[in-house]
């Protein structure tokens, strides 16, 4: 496990004003791990390491005077993963729907993305589309208008990024969480000592478990 033991999400150090949590889903390899990776650590590894399971990484950053603590959870795209990965659906804010631009069959699998956040998630849930691998022109299939268009038809905001070159990562984050400060201003939930869903607890449990341990 890849994560800071002082950064556990059950660290009672309220050293932020509101607690976000987001959810990356999208099929294996299309580069979520790198995201995250690149968000939360400015680093990338060409090599494919498959998530098993579910990993978290956290981030504290600053908008608009106040700290925002992102823990953001990354899930494995494999399908043998799928019942573990869906529970975390309802704990999540806000969720990166990530394909590969190079990768037709990761753009069409978007839909049955949607459709299990429509059937695991809150409905409240903010949603972004995400493009990845835009580094990699000469071997695009999926361009940015279908992306566009897609993102149009869901009513979401997308962005096409590149781990490996660091373009648009940290808007995709950080775009997505002002997008849920702002609703969470108005509904006031999510700040230290505020109830709301811990979804690290079943996190733990999982581990022990020995089902998704990395
Ligand atoms: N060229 C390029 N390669 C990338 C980029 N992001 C990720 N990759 C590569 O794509 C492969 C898969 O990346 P991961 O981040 O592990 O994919 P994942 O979506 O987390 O996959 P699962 O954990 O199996 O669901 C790795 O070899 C990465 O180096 C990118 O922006 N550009
Ligand atoms: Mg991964």
């Amino acid at each position: 496990m890849s994560t800071t033991a002082s950064n556990t999400p059950s660290s009672k150090s309220a050293a932020y004003d509101h607690l976000i949590k987001l959810l990356l889903i999208g099929d294996s390899g299309v580069g979520k791990s790198c995201l995250l990776l690149r968000f939360s650590e400015d680093s990338f590894t060409p090599s494919f390491i498959t998530t098993i399971g579910i990993d978290f990484k956290i981030r504290t950053i600053e908008l608009e005077g106040k700290r925002i603590k992102l823990q953001i959870w990354d899930t494995a795209g494999q399908e043998r993963f799928r019942t573990i990965t869906t529970a975390y659906y309802r704990g999540a804010m806000g969720i990166l729907l990530v394909y590969d631009v190079t990768d037709e069959k990761s753009f069409g699998n978007i839909r049955n993305w949607i459709r299990n956040i429509e059937q695991h998630a809150t409905e409240s849930v903010k949603k972004m589309l995400i493009g990845n691998k835009c580094d990699l022109p000469e071997k695009k299939v999926v361009d940015t208008a279908r992306g566009k268009a897609l993102a149009d038809e869901h009513g979401i905001k997308f962005l096409e990024t590149s781990a490996k070159n660091s373009i648009n990562v940290e808007e995709a984050f950080i775009t997505l969480a002002k997008d849920i400060k702002k609703n969470m201003i108005d509904k006031e939930i999510g700040t230290p000592g505020q109830p709301n869903v811990d979804i690290t607890k079943s996190a733990t449990e999982d581990k022990k478990g020995g089902c998704c341990g990395k």
